[in-house]
């Protein structure tokens, strides 16, 4: 299983914990590093700030799939969800299987962040359950 965290996703914990939780994204990885192992699955775990970074992390989830060795990608692209269509195009390009993730319900908020360019190339959308979704898409993708 890959994971991946867009901008400003590092400050988790730190900021806005109304919005975001206490947790940090230190504390997600540590509690999927133990998930994955309960099932006997490898966690790749990043954040960037950077969208080529997250490209590159794409075409790399991209190649595990090619080699039959991704069960899916989770990806909380952040800002970059309603604004970056070459994180689209990464994700097209590759046909890794795509769980957007989102911490906060983005329904609930702004209207800009009401359009997501990744929502229709993914599988499933978690959104709203707060880190928890971390676990829960971690459950949900090990079964793909
Ligand atoms: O709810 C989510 O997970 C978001 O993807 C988070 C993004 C936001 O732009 C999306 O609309 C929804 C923002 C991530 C920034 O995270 C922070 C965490 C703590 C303090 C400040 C920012």
């Amino acid at each position: 299983v890959h994971v991946l965290n867009g901008p400003n996703l590092n400050l988790l914990g730190r900021r806005e914990p109304a919005i975001y939780g206490t947790a940090t994204l230190d504390d997600i990885r540590a509690t999927l590093e133990q998930r994955c192992a309960e099932r006997g699955v490898s966690l790749v775990f990043r954040q960037s700030n950077h969208e080529g970074d997250l490209v590159d992390w794409i075409h790399e989830a991209g190649r595990v799939h090619a080699e039959g060795r991704l069960a899916g990608l989770i990806f909380n692209a952040a800002a970059y969800t309603h604004t970056s269509v070459a994180l689209l195009d990464a994700v097209k390009g590759t046909g890794v299987a795509l769980l957007e993730l989102h911490i906060s319900n983005v329904f609930a908020r702004e209207a800009f962040r009401h359009h997501s360019y990744l929502s229709p190339v993914a599988r499933a959308v978690v959104c709203g359950l707060g880190v928890q979704g971390y676990a829960l898409a971690v459950e949900a993708v090990a079964q793909w």
